[in-house]
């Protein structure tokens, strides 16, 4: 049944995987010169659970998978990696990321990649395509889940509502929406841009079964994101309570990070923190 992934990873090695992976998006901005490393390190924990605990998206590369849209796609680098380290595409790949011809731009191309389902980046769009490829998928009898994670300054977007409208009035219960809460955007705090809040009565109003989790806590967001499936009657809203740049003491909730790169030098003490300095055995395996 897809949705219901059968992996054996256990929770502390999923959390090993995280800190190598944030070691390995640090570098990656570094390397290509690449802005939003806060907004990577806020949802990669969201992506980890997803793609190693919930998600089938192996199974048909065609058509009969779970699918995942990273609708806040400046943190495109987040998927790359996850998609990187899960085996999807290429470990060398990554090296790859931003320069010119490459596949793996600085937000989702509409070029084809295993696991990259939607060109995004132009914020506010893509729980529309999730909408649509819920429906579609409906309509072949697929009982696959469409999986959107969006940004809270994407809650500023009218095209998120009407999406979420046509997809209660639309009952699409396979459709589910994590909105990685870090409570920043690029211009200040969300909440102070806009009356985001109650975001989750706010869900709710709109139809949607909305839940809370703490957006670092793997076992938490597995158990939550696993249960899905089986229990929806209607689409699902998980509000992920997150931190931008998690992981690195000097980057976590300061959002500079949304456009700095780290120097040499920011790299080597974050990788330090992050216990990744040595190389680590999946990095290893780069042929
Ligand atoms: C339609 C649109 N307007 C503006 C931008 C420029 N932009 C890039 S990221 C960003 C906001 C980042 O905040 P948020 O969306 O909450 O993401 P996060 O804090 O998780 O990085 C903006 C305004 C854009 N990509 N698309």
């Amino acid at each position: 049944m897809m949705g219901s992934k059968k992996n054996n990873t256990a929770i502390k090695d999923l959390e090993e995987i995280s800190r190598q992976i944030r070691g390995t998006l640090i570098g990656m901005s570094h390397k290509a010169r690449a802005p939003h490393l806060g907004s990577a390190l806020s949802c990669i924990d969201i992506l980890i659970a997803l793609h190693w605990k919930v998600m089938d998206n192996k199974s048909d590369l065609y058509g009969k998978r779970d699918k995942f849209i990273i609708s806040k796609g400046h943190a495109a680098s987040a998927l790359y990696a996850a998609l990187a380290f899960n085996g999807m595409i290429p470990m060398d790949l990554l090296d790859t990321y931003c320069e010119p011809g490459s596949d793996l731009e600085e937000h989702p191309g509409p070029r084809y990649l295993p696991g990259v389902e939607a060109a995004t980046g132009s914020l506010g769009h893509g729980l529309s395509l999730g909408a649509g490829i819920a429906l579609a998928d409906r309509l072949q009898k697929q009982d696959n889940q469409v999986f959107v994670v969006i940004s809270d300054g994407e809650c500023n977007e009218g095209s998120v509502w009407e999406a979420a409208m046509y997809a209660s009035g639309q009952n699409l219960k396979r459709l589910c929406a994590i909105i990685d809460f870090n409570k920043w955007q690029a211009t200040g705090r969300s909440c102070e841009v806009t009356g985001l809040e109650p975001l989750v009565k706010k869900w709710e109003a709109f139809g949607w079964h909305t839940l809370s989790v703490d957006g670092h806590n793997m076992k938490s967001l597995v158990n939550v994101l696993k249960k899905i499936h089986r229990k929806s009657d209607r689409p699902t809203a998980v509000i992920a309570h997150t931190v931008k740049g998690k992981g690195v003491s000097f980057m976590e909730d300061d959002n500079n990070w949304h456009y700095k790169i780290p120097s040499k030098e920011e790299v080597f003490l974050a990788k330090k923190e992050l216990g990744v300095l040595k190389e680590s055995p999946i990095e290893k395996k780069r042929a």
